[in-house]
């Protein structure tokens, strides 16, 4: 029999849930990202290499993991594609499975959000960004004619109206409009810029710097240096080197209890699968670490 992540077909038996949003209705530049989430799949289930050679041992045999797809998401307008996810994020949370949302662009983390917020107090989870742009954007009337509030570029800035704390890593691309209200609401948005007079900030700093139990993971791929994530609608030279990402999520998981993550912002490139492939080893890496008490 072939080995794969996918283990199960019963979200209710599951560990996890990894669940497809293949929404791209709010992008500004370059689209594709809603093909993003099946090649994802497929790699994770197909190609990778199930041993971890940081844990020695197999994790995808332990854990006990499903796959949902949200259909149907591809025609709607931003607000009612976050209603929708939102609407099947909320019965996978509500029976405690730990969900890693493949996106899609980043806008599908407000339907997580919102789901999330039917549960818990914003107040108590830390949203914990890796991105190159701030996403804090009121709209997108600066640079689209298609003006919305829920454009991916606004994603945290909606976040942050709900009442959700943000830690930003890897931004080194912002609006002026996005600075002067980062520099306003210092207290609960705290970014960690990877411009190119910044030092690269210690790990355990970053996570230090967060300062709730729960965390919230939103891994846009373009906060990665493009080097390693080449696939993306709007990649910015520089960003995080791939060890530095692998270590900063381990530490994030080690320190804090992180109640869900997605991936967003893939977008496939003919002629490179690397950041396919880069978006699959995440996963992998983020269920090892959610579960690293169980594989022992
Ligand atoms: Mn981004």
């Amino acid at each position: 029999m072939i080995d794969t992540v996918i283990n199960t077909k019963d979200a209710k038996k599951a560990d996890i849930v990894i669940l497809s949003a293949p929404y791209e209705g709010g992008v500004s530049f370059m689209g594709g990202t809603a093909k993003a989430p099946q090649k994802i799949l497929k790699i994770l289930n197909e190609n990778l290499e199930l041993f971890d050679t940081d844990l020695l041992c197999e994790p995808a045999k332990k854990i006990k993991t499903a796959h949902r797809e949200i259909s149907g998401l591809k025609k709607l307008i931003p607000e009612k594609a976050i209603k929708k996810i939102s609407s099947e994020y909320e019965k996978l949370f509500s029976d405690k499975k730990f969900v890693i949302m493949l996106g899609g662009e980043h806008t599908v983390a407000l339907g997580a959000l919102d789901a999330i917020l039917k549960k818990e107090n914003p107040e108590d989870i830390t949203i914990f960004q890796i991105d190159a742009h701030q996403d804090l954007r009121e709209d997108n009337s600066d640079y689209s004619d298609h003006i919305t509030k829920y454009a991916h570029s606004c994603t945290m800035r909606r976040a942050h109206d709900i009442g959700f704390p943000i830690v930003q890593v890897g931004i080194r691309t912002f609006s002026k409009y996005e600075y002067n209200f980062w520099q306003k609401n210092k207290k609960t948005i705290k970014v960690f810029p990877w411009t190119k007079d910044n030092k690269i900030p210690k790990i355990g700093d970053i996570v230090k710097s967060i300062k709730t139990k729960k965390v919230y993971l939103s891994l846009d791929v373009d906060g990665i240096d493009p080097g390693f994530m080449p696939g993306t609608g709007t990649p910015v030279q520089g960003g995080l080197d791939w060890n530095y990402t692998l270590n900063l999520i381990e530490k994030l998981f080690r320190e804090k209890n992180v109640i869900g993550a997605d991936i967003v912002e893939v977008s496939t490139i003919s002629g490179s699968v690397l950041t396919e492939f880069g978006a699959a080893l995440l996963c992998y890496k983020i269920m090892t670490n959610k579960f690293r008490k169980k594989l022992k």
